[in-house]
């Protein structure tokens, strides 16, 4: 029987005011796209959800995203002016898909991740620094379902 290929949502996070320059705070980061890039390669089911574009209720945006994708990780970019979407969004996660896995990577997560982890204990994994090798050699940790570890503690 043909293995599961695990499905990955990707979220851009909104801010929490309108941004001095709206344009640039809809922009998904660069980072996001080589995080996911590589996901790809790697023969990952990967897709990014840009809530930052969202015009209004970015979480209620998230739900519907959720219904459809039922994604195995949710991995979020988060910067300290999107970074209270990013939890909400977390937390209704963990209450539609309790399974899924939780990741947050990004300035915010790299710098605040005690703060995070003692606001949020929905969140399972924080990657902090550059993403690319630290989130793939932590896969296999991911899928043992360990949780409240950062990528500098192993
Ligand atoms: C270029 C840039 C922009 C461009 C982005 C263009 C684009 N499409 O990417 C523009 C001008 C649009 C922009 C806008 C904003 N920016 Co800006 N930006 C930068 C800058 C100078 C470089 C970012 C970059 O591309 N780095 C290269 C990429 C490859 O690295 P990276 O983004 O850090 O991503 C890596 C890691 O963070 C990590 N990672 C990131 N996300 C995730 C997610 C997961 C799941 C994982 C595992 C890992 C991971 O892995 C990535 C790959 O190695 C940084 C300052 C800096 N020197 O880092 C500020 C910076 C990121 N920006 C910042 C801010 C605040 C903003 C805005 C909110 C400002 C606003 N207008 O209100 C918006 C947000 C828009 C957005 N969603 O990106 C702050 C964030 C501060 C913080 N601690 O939260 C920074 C750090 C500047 C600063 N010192 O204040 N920005």
């Amino acid at each position: 029987m043909a293995k599961k290929q695990q499905r990955i949502l990707l979220v851009n996070p909104s801010c929490l005011d309108p941004r001095i320059s709206g344009e640039d705070a809809r922009i998904v980061p660069m980072g996001l796209f080589y995080i996911g890039a590589q996901l790809m390669e790697n023969g990952f089911d990967t897709k990014i959800l840009n809530l930052a574009g969202a015009e209004e209720d970015p979480v209620g945006v998230f739900k519907k995203a959720l219904e459809i994708r039922k994604p195995d990780v949710i991995s979020f970019s988060v910067m300290n002016p999107n970074r209270w979407n990013a939890v909400d969004c977390a937390r209704a996660a963990k209450k539609i898909h309790p399974e899924a896995i939780i990741v947050f990577g990004g300035p915010a997560p790299t710098f605040l991740s005690e703060h995070l982890f003692s606001v949020c204990p929905e969140i399972d994994y924080i990657v902090k620094g550059e993403g690319e090798i630290t989130f793939w050699n932590s896969w296999p940790r991911l899928r043992q379902g360990n949780r409240w570890k950062t990528s500098r503690d192993w």
